[in-house]
Order: C-alpha cells, then sequence, then structure tokens
C-alpha cells in the first residue's frame, strides 16, 4: 500500500466514523466499528504501510499476515457468526461463552480479534519505555519495566507451537499469559481471563520468513515497534 492509498483509505476511513456518528442507528454497509451484533466484522486497516516497520518486521510478512491471514480469519468468522446464528450477540459476549460455542467461532473470532490488538499494538514510532500510570502499574506487578519484559519475552518464547502472549489487566493488578492457537484473554476458555492491553503473534506466520526458526529474535525485534500509547489507552479502558 503506497502512501497515497492509505491517506485515501484513511479519509474514507474517516468519513465512513463521520457519517455512522451523525446518524445514529443507520446500518453501517462497510462495517466499521462494528464491535457488537448484527453487522458485518470487518479487516481493519493497519495505519501504517506494510514497510513501515522495517527493519523489525519486513514489508512481505506484514503484507501476507495482513491480507491472507487475518483477512482469512475474518471472513471465515463472519460465515460462522451467520451460521451459529450470532449475528445480533457481541464479540466480547460471544467471548464469554465460548466454550459452548463452535470452533469455527472460537479460533476464528479469536484469530479476527487478536490480529486487530496486535496491529494496534504496533508502530512505527514505536519502542521505549512506557510512561505514567502504565509504567506504575508494571513496576507494581512485575518489579520493574524491565522485568515484565522479561516475564513477557519468556512466555511469548515458551509457548509451545502455535499461540500468543499478553499483558492482561486482571481482577488481581497487571498480568502476563500465553495462550494457544487464537485464544485470548477475554475467553472462559483462558486460564489468565481480563481485558488485554498487549499482545504478540507468536505463530511461524508472523516472522517466518525473516526470522525462520529464530522466534527468540523476532520477540527482541518486537519491543522497537511496541505502541505504548496504544497500551496505556487499553490500561485505560480496562479501569472503566
Ligand atoms: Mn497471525
Amino acid at each position: 500500500m503506497n502512501k497515497r492509498t492509505f491517506l485515501k483509505n484513511s479519509a474514507i476511513l474517516g468519513l465512513g466514523g463521520a457519517i455512522a456518528g451523525t446518524f445514529p442507528g443507520t446500518i453501517n454497509a462497510a462495517g466499521l466499528n462494528s464491535w457488537s451484533g448484527g453487522e458485518a466484522y470487518e479487516l481493519p486497516e493497519l495505519g501504517f504501510a506494510y514497510d513501515a516497520l522495517e527493519p523489525h518486521f519486513d514489508a512481505m510478512t506484514m503484507e501476507v499476515h495482513h491480507t491472507k491471514h487475518h483477512a482469512g480469519y475474518t471472513r471465515k468468522f463472519n460465515a460462522a457468526v451467520k451460521e451459529s446464528g450470532l449475528e445480533d450477540v457481541g464479540i466480547k459476549e460471544i467471548f464469554k461463552n465460548v466454550s459452548s460455542k463452535s470452533t469455527g467461532i472460537r479460533n476464528n473470532g479469536g484469530g479476527f480479534y487478536n490480529h486487530k490488538i496486535f496491529w494496534k499494538g504496533l508502530s512505527p514510532q514505536g519502542g521505549g519505555e512506557p510512561a505514567g500510570d502504565l509504567l506504575k502499574a508494571l513496576e507494581k506487578s512485575f518489579g520493574s519495566f524491565e522485568k515484565f519484559r522479561e516475564t513477557f519475552s519468556k512466555a511469548a518464547s515458551t509457548r509451545f507451537g502455535s499461540g500468543w502472549a499478553w499483558l492482561v489487566n486482571t481482577d488481581s493488578g497487571l498480568a502476563v499469559s500465553s495462550t494457544p492457537n487464537q485464544d485470548n484473554p477475554l475467553m472462559d476458555v483462558s486460564d489468565v481471563k481480563g481485558f488485554p492491553l498487549l499482545c504478540i503473534d507468536v505463530w511461524e506466520h508472523a516472522y517466518y520468513l525473516k526470522y525462520q526458526n529464530r522466534r527468540g529474535d523476532y520477540i527482541s525485534a518486537f519491543w522497537n515497534v511496541v505502541n505504548w500509547d496504544f497500551v496505556a489507552n487499553q490500561f485505560n479502558k480496562s479501569k472503566k
């Protein structure tokens, strides 16, 4: 995606939001910002070009990951939602009872949602360290930011097979966890339940083109592109 296409898409997204905001109740045909039931789930824009995270995340991986993997989960989730008659149930409500839903709902719903959080947690201007309340909360739960980073990296590197590592706000403070496949902390099947603040995809499709079997190098690179502004926003949302 070149810069012009990105700007054009951004303008369209902005307009869609404005229209939806001006006429509440109007069905948003594009399914933008559709988190409640009744509307199609839409593949979100990344918000930056595929090559914007170079050299940490390569353009080819980003493009395939977004346009093939995430698009596939999104398409299949929409189909599964229709098949299960869950059009009027919000995604978080679906996750809360996912153990009673089909495998298609669990895997593709997780795939749709997890990648959405993953992309938002990345930024070409990312990296560095968090500040303010988020930093204080990390220090309270892990001792220090450095200790948190170690804990999160370890959860990501030791997840056997495909899955995710998470920073989660739980009833007892911030915690790090990992989930297999496309499970996430909003699901009733998750060992650690809570509000997801940050995640890393450790499926091989997320890193194999550039890093091959070196998952640890991919995890190290991840810290250079973490969007701490997004994580701080998620933290604020989780407290409401
Ligand atoms: Mn993935």
